[in-house]
């Protein structure tokens, strides 16, 4: 591993990964290198939905092809490069929307069985965002108890999933235009699961075979993720679990301990690591703890159940995506436990090399050479403490081998769309006024949402970390979620006191008087939700337009993998928001359906994708396009402008 310093900018990280070479242990880090990617179905042009194929359409080489060249450049069913694009992905979009739908439904049961207290252990802790819910879903109130509401919602939010008809509940949160809009596209989804099929239904060989109407869907797909499983994932562990607030805790591998028994949880859903932090906390298994000679249990986290648990209690973060297996080359992890999504089926194999133990627990995701433990909701305490317990039982045969890297860095996290309001406008007069208000006076430039995934092509964590600095020091706050806002963290973006040193005047003056940082967490791949809420209260607030499109604002996933970012970048584009992406662009085997997305989307949704791998660029993007909107609100005056040529970005960038 001679470039194991190329590999990331985490100095822990690439201590690992020089660990890992010397103990024998591949990880993606080193796959990555030995497998390229296939350049065909890289730009979308592979398919393999069919008997006949797989079939490969990539573009023309060279020159301008001849209508007779193109006639022939089809898979054997007849489909073109660009249905074969477009089919390709809305696939991904579908298995991204049923990824965090499926997470949002089982939070939905969970929910119903915590209400007819068939779930001990669990209880209604937001009990006004409750009341919200139900005066919003028209649920009746009364003298009701708490949990005879909650029944009635969960069931309502359950029946989203399976609905056939009409509109979800969730899309009348967004602005009324947003609604029209999306109602005259014909893109207003009807039921979460009712879309997601529909994606795969019209995919199959020989159904839709128009790209436009192919991507269509995928738009009314990735809606009833973003308005709708995702949202009900977000809004029901509120209600269940507690809507955060702000709270200070620690990221990076650093948080593992030597003498404490380290339990990891990773994977997305909160659902059983909710009550693995209150066994962890049990004087009995502390107690076990040190029987066996450790000073006490630590947990921390990986990937979104790792940013569930931060935002509501404060679990620290041992790491994002890419550090999953290097958490194990520790030696450090007594266990790791976890659920579903973004686990690497590798786990089991390298944890045999250290004394680890792999538990997963979703009866959706087990993994071979893993040890299960099912998730019962109906004894969701019992199966928590089996598994601390394992975890402790395995704390002396840690071997000698370990290394925790000394890495580790204060953030300050917990912030939902409702703190937010509370801590701009006081909590007596919760609003975005101040926001709003700063950004029309150009103190705040806008806001970008920079999210998603690692991406081993690229160096971990540094298209994000380069992307968000640029764009706070032009006064752009940032507010993030999933493995992103970890990357931001680890380098220190996300405590109060990085204001100063790396935003902009502007910028920094807001955040010194709110006492925010300048990158903000709002949470897991789900809560993007929030993101979409936050940007809905701005409209609301009045001063910026009367859509999400007439926002000064961008997406962005710099270092994006998974099927879920393509969802999310989607759901971001059709409300309205310009969204660009780095490492990869997975249509470019179809200039039709490239083009469609980069540009024919913004006359429909009034928000485009793009694609442009050099962080420092994508950023000068988002910003163009911030300007462009402030310019069409009539508040770029506010602002002096300046414009750097590319050789002056790059010399400020050096600095
Ligand atoms: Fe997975 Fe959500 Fe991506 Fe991280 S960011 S790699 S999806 S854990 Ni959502
Ligand atoms: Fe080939 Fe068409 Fe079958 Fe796809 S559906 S594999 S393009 S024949």
């Amino acid at each position: 591993m001679a470039d194991a310093e190329n590999k990331s900018i985490d100095q822990g990280t690439i201590e690992l990964i020089k660990k890992a070479a010397s103990d024998g242990v591949n990880t993606a880090f080193d796959r990555a290198e030995a497998m390229k990617p296939c350049p065909i179905g890289a730009v979308g042009s592979c398919c393999k939905h069919c008997g006949m194929g797989p079939c490969r359409v990539p573009l023309p080489k060279g020159k301008e092809e001849t209508p007779e060249e193109k006639l022939n450049r089809r898979g054997i069913c007849g489909a073109t490069a660009e249905t074969i694009a477009a089919r390709n992905f809305i696939r991904m979009i579908a298995g991204g929307a049923a990824a965090h739908s499926d997470h949002g439904r089982g939070v939905a049961e969970l929910f119903i069985a915590a209400a007819k207290g068939e779930a001990p252990g669990y209880q209604i802790r937001d009990e006004q965002k409750l009341l919200a819910l139900a005066l919003e879903w028209g649920i009746e109130i009364g003298d009701r108890s708490n949990e005879e509401i909650a029944v009635d919602i969960g069931e309502k939010a359950l029946a989203e999933f399976g609905r056939q008809e009409g509109e979800i509940l969730f899309m009348r949160r967004a602005p009324l235009k947003r609604q029209e809009l999306w109602r005259q596209q014909g893109v207003a989804p009807r039921g979460i699961d009712r879309e997601i099929v529909e994606i795969m239904h019209r995919t199959h060989m020989g159904v839709d075979q128009d790209y436009e109407n192919l991507l269509k869907q995928g738009v009314r797909a990735s809606i009833a993720d973003g308005w709708g499983g995702s949202m009900i994932a977000t809004e029901l562990q509120d209600i269940l679990f507690g809507t955060p607030s702000p709270v200070l805790s620690q990221v990076n591998l650093g948080v593992l301990k030597e003498d404490e028994v380290n339990i990891i949880i990773h994977g997305h859903e909160p659902l059983l690591s909710e009550t693995i932090v209150a066994a962890a906390l049990d004087p009995q298994m502390v107690e076990l703890a040190k029987s066996k000679g450790a000073k006490g249990i630590n947990l921390a986290g990986i990937c979104c159940t790792a940013n569930e648990i931060l935002m509501r209690h404060g679990v620290p973060l041992a790491g994002n995506f890419l550090q999953q297996e290097l958490a194990l080359v520790t030696g450090a992890v007594d266990a790791m436990v976890v659920d579903v999504q973004c686990i690497m089926e590798s786990l089991p194999d390298i944890a045999q090399c250290y004394h680890t133990k792999i538990i997963t627990t979703s009866p959706k995701a087990k993994i071979r050479g893993a040890d299960h433990i099912e998730f019962d909701e109906h004894k969701a305490l019992e199966g928590a403490r089996e598994i601390v317990k394992v975890a402790i039982e395995n704390f002396p045969n840690r071997g000698s081998n370990v290394k925790i890297p000394k890495e580790q860095q204060d953030l300050i996290a917990g912030f939902s769309h409702e703190t937010i309001n509370y801590l701009l406008g006081g909590l007596f007069r919760a609003s975005y006024r101040p926001l709003n208000d700063n950004i029309i006076n150009g103190r705040i430039r806008g806001v970008a949402g920079v999210v998603g995934c690692n991406n081993p092509r690229v160096t971990h964590d540094d298209v994000h970390v380069r992307m968000i600095k640029e764009l706070i020091k032009n006064d752009v706050l940032v507010i993030q979620t999933g493995c992103s806002a970890m990357a931001a963290a680890k380098a220190g973006l996300m405590v109060p006191e990085a204001a100063a040193k790396y935003a902009g005047e502007g910028l920094a003056e807001v955040c010194e008087t709110v006492g925010i940082p300048p990158v903000i967490h709002m949470g897991s791949c789900v809560d993007n939700s929030r993101i979409l809420m936050a940007a809905t209260a701005m409209v609301k607030d009045g001063g910026l337009g009367d859509d999400i499109s007439d926002l000064p604002v961008a997406g962005a996933a710099p270092e994006w993998m998974s099927e879920k970012a393509i969802s999310i970048g989607q759901y971001f584009v059709a409300s309205g928001v310009f969204t660009v992406f780095s490492v990869t662009w997975p249509t470019t085997g179809s200039k039709e359906v490239t083009d469609f997305l980069f540009k024919e989307m913004e006359d429909k949704y009034g928000g485009m994708w793009a694609f442009e791998p050099d962080p420092i660029e994508a950023a000068y993007m988002m910003i163009e396009h911030i300007d462009k909107k402030r310019k069409a609100l009539g508040i770029d005056k506010a602002r002096e402008r300046v414009l750097y040529d590319m050789a002056m970005r790059r010399e400020l960038e050096e600095v």
